[in-house]
């Protein structure tokens, strides 16, 4: 990010013809700008307030305008912030921005804003990244799972989990730096495997309830599988609504893998997104089909979130590669009822691809099944990006490492004292240095999820404690 004491300007809305545009301006000028451009200064903050927009006294005339001033600490950015609120036309947003610059801002870079709410202390970098996340959600998984981020769950547990490391790193600091100070304790080599040992149980129980963000984020996927030309390639078609599969009514005729994403409608505000896969050579008269392609069909159908079986009335039971290992993940269809009589079994959905008939009931079903199976965000859970999940691991790791070189005996943690012990057994001394060195790892492997920075955390937490200098 460029020089983050400027005044910065930005519209902040989408682009294009809208009924109100937002434009944000956010720095030490902020103030002064927003009265250089209104007909008559804001005088109370925080409250949106009609004015009139001077671009150019002598010749357009005023525009009337919403606009509304924040104080800090009040306010998103942390810093001086205006507001103004106006009809969304592209070359008046153009010249409001340009006019901004004119008295001193300059464009703002992409997330900026957000930048400076950080480098205020508003947000955390994993709050930052609930904030994008949010705006990349595309689903009500994906909201829950940047909700829990934005609203800095991980932070807290991680905080908590390294002001833990921050007070055990002081007292082994201490240790060895100050030992000549009569009120300074060093902690034992037990006390600290004990103390870590506890740490390192929540930094696990932490990793163990927590899902990949991939597992939240990802699009699932539904394939439709059944015989030859019992209407697929049809069905696929009418579900997206529009033609992207060749359908006919000799067998064989689709020959990719045709992947298209759709929506599901939700009872939810936000629409499912799935993958519909048509499967390749699927077409072929079943008894033909070589190894390769039922291995191919096998794969695909285990991977898939969500099977749709089209089943005829006439035909025998499916061959076992088309049905998936578990039930749960099948819809049964019965395929062109205008052709061929409905099934009795409430299980099964009579559809018809031609005329609509079931389609609403199948999306309804694909949309229950994919929302109950699909990962959900339970009470406590959080979805971790990888290089969160990265650093925890490391933050856990070089814990346990300073565990082993205490030498101490932690109970807590099973692993950890037996290895420990033999080193207590042989009589090493505890190495703390070692101990110390690793704490700081850990310490920087938490600080890096979060962009806390540690080192002057250490120091205030050693002097708070020690009254070094009195
Ligand atoms: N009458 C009727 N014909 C259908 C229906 N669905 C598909 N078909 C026809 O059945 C034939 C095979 O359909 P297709 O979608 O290519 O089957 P696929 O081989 O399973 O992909 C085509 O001629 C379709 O027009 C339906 O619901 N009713
Ligand atoms: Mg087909």
């Amino acid at each position: 990010m460029s020089n983050w004491t400027d005044t910065i300007v930005a519209r902040s809305s989408p682009p294009g013809h809208t009924t109100r545009t937002l434009i944000r301006i956010s720095g030490p000028k902020a103030e002064d700008i927003i009265a250089r451009l209104l007909d008559h200064p804001i005088t109370e903050p925080r409250r949106l307030t009609q004015r009139r927009l001077i671009l150019d006294p002598d010749s357009s005339p005023a525009l009337p305008v919403l606009a509304c001033f924040f104080e800090p600490p009040a306010c998103y950015t942390g810093e001086p912030t205006a507001e103004i609120q106006f009809p969304g036309n592209p070359e008046l947003v153009r010249r409001v921005l340009d006019r901004c610059v004119q008295l001193g801002a300059r464009p703002a870079e992409a997330g900026e804003f957000t930048f400076r709410a950080m480098i205020h202390g508003r947000l955390d970098l994993t709050e930052v990244e609930g904030i994008g996340a949010t705006i990349a959600a595309e689903n009500d998984a994906e909201l829950a799972a940047a909700a829990t981020l934005r609203q800095g769950a991980l932070s807290q547990v991680v905080n908590d989990i390294a002001d833990r490391v921050t007070h055990l790193l002081a007292l082994v600091e201490a240790g060895i730096d100050f030992t000549d100070q009569e009120d300074v304790t060093a902690i034992g080599p037990d006390e600290l495997a004990h103390s870590a040992g506890q740490t390192l149980e929540k930094l696990r129980e932490l990793i163990q309830r927590s899902v990949n963000w991939q597992a939240v984020t990802q699009v699932p996927a539904v394939v439709l599988a059944g015989p030859p030309s019992s209407g697929k390639s049809t069905l696929f078609n009418a579900l997206l609504g529009r033609e992207r599969s060749v359908t006919h009514h000799q067998p064989g005729t689709t020959r990719d893998v045709l992947v298209e994403e759709m929506n599901l409608p939700t009872r939810g505000p936000t629409p499912m997104r799935i993958q519909l896969i048509d499967m390749a050579g699927l077409d072929e008269p079943l008894l033909r089909l070589d190894r390769q392609v039922q291995e191919q069909a096998r794969t695909t159908i285990e991977q898939a979130d969500l099977v749709i079986l089209l089943e005829e009335a006439h035909d025998g039971p499916l061959p076992g590669f088309l049905i998936p290992s578990h039930e749960r993940r099948i819809i049964r269809i019965r395929p062109r009822i205008d052709q061929q009589p409905p099934a009795r079994s409430p299980s099964v959905i009579n559809v018809c691809a031609l005329d609509g008939r079931g389609l609403p009931e199948l999306l309804e079903a694909m949309a229950q099944r994919l929302g109950a199976g699909g990962p959900t965000m339970a009470q406590g859970m959080m979805a971790l990006q990888p290089r969160h999940a990265a650093a925890l691991q490391q933050a856990a790791d070089r814990l346990a490492q300073s565990i082993v070189h205490a030498g101490g005996a932690d109970r807590s943690s099973p692993p950890a004292p037996r290895v420990a012990n033999r080193r207590k057994d042989a009589g090493i001394a505890p190495a703390w240095e070692l101990v110390a060195f690793e704490l700081r790892r850990s310490l920087d492997a938490l600080g890096s999820i979060t962009g806390r920075v540690t080192p002057d955390d250490i120091i205030g937490e050693i002097f708070s404690r020690f009254c070094i200098g009195k």
